[in-house]
């Protein structure tokens, strides 16, 4: 089944039939009609198709331009890259967007109501799209990296829900991306078993490395109507340099990790670890590096530069995910290296994933981004001021509620210390109470497992509030201990979203009375 060295154009399209319907992107983009909806590849700016959407962008606004209202529903794995999500936005041409999303010009459609967002835990989306809330799915337009010989589809830098888009969808559209390896064949496990209830089956997963699938995605010819030939690389998003918060965040966390391994709580290699994108997560990955572990595993959403540190040091053995999110350096080394990760690496749609099954069975150690937590540990992954979107919720409920242990990391303050991200009450619920074991800041870390509400709070506080809050903080819940009409989460009704009001009448959480 493998695809072979031989080369006629690009070489990437062996099956005969296929290679008769390559045309160019407008071409492509032509078949998208009005109010379809559309699957596409991508998932945090690896895998998107990188040329229809702008050539699909260009109609639309050409059709406004006439007179025709033309938009359509655009379903991915996760985030995709300006030339998917930006352009088509900046054309008004999405009616719908789901199930995550982290574009600039998105997220100000979506905030100014002229998009309608669906933001989706990432492993429910195939089981919902099969059900079809979401309506029909009239297209599937798909990165691939090659097409075999027998039409079979060889996945690119990320699978996402790729399987669920090309099997549900009238018509499929691909585009074979020369810049990503041929080596990546081989890298994935697409599992063609899922199942809606009552026919679902034990995923027979017990270490990230199992696999459960076959290689390739199966299509069959007919249904591709369009192939697009391209050479465009991936967004590549560049990391900040580690600073030190971030750093101390990593400290915290990986100081708990080695008490959890101590008291015998956990193997002395860890558990399966999850973590989340952005440059907290990669400064917790590249701790790691820097500690004595060897022999770790992953099973996890997205591999960053940070992963690759570590598969290259050889602290970790072994990395399950469904993309890749690198660097421009992180892919060049990548790419140069590719045959020595590539037997360390294996990438699965999301719906397996983020399995909770599998989550469950494995106990992953999560660790995801925050925007604020609550004093009793509630979390808000998603809204600003309790109304406006940030990017979604993504894996982190996949992973929050099934991990073994549940940790969320965030600097104590956001916008030089007019916000604190530890809050009396969170103006909008992503992660409940009782699927948030650990609160960390670069001020120190709350173990809240096993702790009553009142208490999780003093710890939170103590540990995790920035100094020029903690007196605000301490004020509040004292208040609320002795002045709540009710003991087990005291908590002051009146006040508990005073501080977010503050903030948008006057630009910082702090009140006048506690400016120091
Ligand atoms: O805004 O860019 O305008 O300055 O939020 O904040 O500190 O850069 O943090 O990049 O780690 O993102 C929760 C958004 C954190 C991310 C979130 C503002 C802050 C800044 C970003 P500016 P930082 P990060 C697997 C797991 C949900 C999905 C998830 C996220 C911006 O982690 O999207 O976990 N998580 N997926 O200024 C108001 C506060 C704030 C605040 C920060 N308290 N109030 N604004 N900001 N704290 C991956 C996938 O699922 C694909």
């Amino acid at each position: 089944m493998s695809i072979g060295a031989a080369r006629q154009h690009s070489g990437r399209i062996q099956h005969r039939g296929l290679r008769a319907k390559v045309v160019s992107a407008a071409e492509a983009a032509a078949h998208i009609c009005p109010g379809d909806n559309v699957g596409m590849s991508g998932f945090t700016g690896a895998g998107h198709p990188k040329v229809v959407p702008q050539a699909l962008a260009a109609m639309i606004s050409e059709r406004r331009g006439r007179g025709d209202d033309f938009r359509i529903g655009v379903w991915t794995g996760a985030s995709t890259a300006p030339e998917l999500d930006g352009a088509l936005a900046q054309a008004d041409g999405i009616e719908l967007r789901l199930p995550y999303q982290s574009d600039p010009i998105s997220r100000a459609k979506i905030n100014a109501g002229t998009m309608d967002y669906l933001d989706v835990h990432l492993s429910h989306v195939a089981q919902m799209a099969w059900e079809g809330f979401f309506g029909k799915l009239d297209v599937a337009l798909v990165e691939v990296a090659g097409i075999t010989e027998g039409g079979d589809l060889i996945p690119s830098t990320s699978v996402g829900n790729n399987k669920t888009w090309i099997d549900l969808a009238d018509k499929v559209i691909l585009e074979v991306n020369t810049q990503q390896p041929l080596e990546l064949d081989g890298m994935h496990d697409i599992y063609y078993g899922t199942a809606l209830p009552p026919g679902r089956r034990p995923l027979m997963i017990v270490r990230p490395e199992d696999r459960i699938g076959v290689p390739h995605f199966t299509c069959p010819p007919e249904k591709v109507v369009a192939i697009v030939e391209t050479e465009v690389p991936d967004r590549h998003t560049v990391f900040k340099p580690i600073d030190e918060g971030s750093m101390a965040i990593a400290s915290h966390l990986i100081d708990f990790l080695e008490r959890e391994v101590t008291s015998g709580r956990m193997p002395a290699g860890l558990l399966p670890l999850q973590s989340g994108v952005g440059n907290i997560a990669n400064a917790v990955l590249a701790g790691l590096g820097q500690s004595s572990y060897r022999g770790l595993t992953a099973y996890t959403e997205v591999l960053q530069d940070g992963m690759l540190d570590l598969l290259e040091s050889g602290a970790l053995r072994f990395a399950s995910a469904t993309a890749f999110s690198l660097s421009p350096t992180g892919a060049a080394r990548f790419n140069n290296d590719i045959g020595y990760f590539r037997s360390r690496v294996l990438l699965r749609s999301q719906e397996i994933s983020n399995h909770p099954e599998v989550i469950r069975r494995l106990g992953v150690i999560a660790t995801n981004g925050m925007i604020e937590a609550d004093i009793y540990g509630n979390v808000n992954s998603t809204h600003v001021m309790g109304s406006a979107i940030q990017n979604g919720i993504g894996g982190s409920g996949d992973f929050a509620r099934n991990a073994y242990i549940s940790s969320f990391v965030t600097p104590s303050t956001a916008k030089n210390g007019a916000l604190s991200c530890i809050v009396p009450m969170v103006s909008h619920v992503d992660h409940t109470e009782h699927d948030v074991d650990v609160v960390i800041t670069e001020q120190g870390l709350a173990d809240l497992r096993g702790l009553a509400p009142r208490k999780r709070a003093q710890r939170i506080i103590n540990n995790c509030a920035h100094p020029h809050y903690r007196p605000m903080l301490q004020d509040y819940f004292d208040r609320s201990v002795s002045g709540a009409w009710g003991r087990q989460t005291p908590h002051l009704l009146s006040e508990a979203l005073s501080w977010h009001t503050r903030y948008l009448e006057t630009g910082s959480m702090r009140s006048s009375a506690w400016r120091v």
